[in-house]
């Protein structure tokens, strides 16, 4: 069960974010500050408190705060983006991190290291890490050390299609994953029940578990349905401005 949340408000550059789909047009300045007071609202249905830091104007993608740490029972990392454009907001999640971590529960990442929170999946123990434009083999080595050393499993998972782990796979507990494209077939996930994605709603394969509802991205009505009929409460939450930046509804948040 997940207890805290951090967010980070979008800030007013947020239009000039890193994107893969220019063609869907800029993100919203007013409209993508609703659209993450309703996710905010989402979260604490749930029943975890939220924790919402201030917008970071020079950073266009800073909202996606899932990237920039990875935090689990015992211990938390701050990544190293391997977007450069990304890679000063981890200074800035530092003092939030502090608030519930000791100072040697904390790891980072180093240079020549890079990783990227959306690349990486929690499922009990393992953790899985995409290695992708992002996120290197060498990320991954620093963090299969630090997490190891609490006790946790790391798997190196390489994709190729798309920006993150978490843009084709979500685990929703209960051995349930949602997958899409590359993701379907992957034998790294074999072992779980899989609700495959239609390849027209492939952004709403990246919903949240949030202690036993599922929160989908508006929109996106056979997600929706399959997640239903997986026998979960759905809470929908419309993400069209973030998704104008690649951005889905794990990016917004760090849940622990
Ligand atoms: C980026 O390219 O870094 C942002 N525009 C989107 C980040 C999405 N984050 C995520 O999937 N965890």
């Amino acid at each position: 069960m997940f207890k805290h949340t951090i967010v980070r408000t979008p800030c007013s550059k947020i239009c000039d974010g890193i994107t893969s789909a220019p063609e869907l047009g800029q993100p919203i300045y007013e409209k993508a500050l609703e659209q993450h007071a309703k996710y905010i609202e989402a979260l604490k249905s749930t029943g975890v408190d939220v924790l919402v830091l201030p917008a970071l104007e020079e950073y266009p993608d800073s909202c996606f705060v899932e990237d920039v740490a990875v935090l689990s029972e015992k211990c938390a990392i701050i990544t190293n983006p391997g977007a450069g454009t990304r890679n000063g907001e981890t200074e800035y999640i530092v003092d939030a991190i502090k608030k519930f971590y000791s100072d040697d529960q904390i790891g980072y990442i180093k240079n020549p290291g890079t990783l990227e929170g959306g690349d990486v999946m929690k499922v009990g123990d393992t953790f899985y890490v995409g290695v992708s434009a992002r996120t290197n083999e060498e990320g991954i080595k620093q963090f299969a050390d630090f997490f190891g050393s609490y006790g946790y499993t790391v798997k190196a998972v390489p994709l190729t299609e798309v920006l993150h782990l978490k843009t084709g796979v979500n685990y929703i507990e209960n051995n349930k994953m949602l997958v899409s494209g590359e993701f379907i077939d992957k034998p790294d996930f074999a072992s779980y029940e899989k609700i495959i994605v239609p390849e027209e709603e492939a952004y709403g394969t990246n919903c949240i578990w949030m202690n036993g509802t599922v929160i989908v991205p508006e929109g996106y009505d056979a997600v929706k349905k399959a997640v239903e009929d997986a026998g979960y409460p759905v809470i929908l939450v419309d993400t069209s401005e973030f998704r104008k930046i690649d951005g889905g509804l794990s990016c917004l948040s760090l849940r622990f």
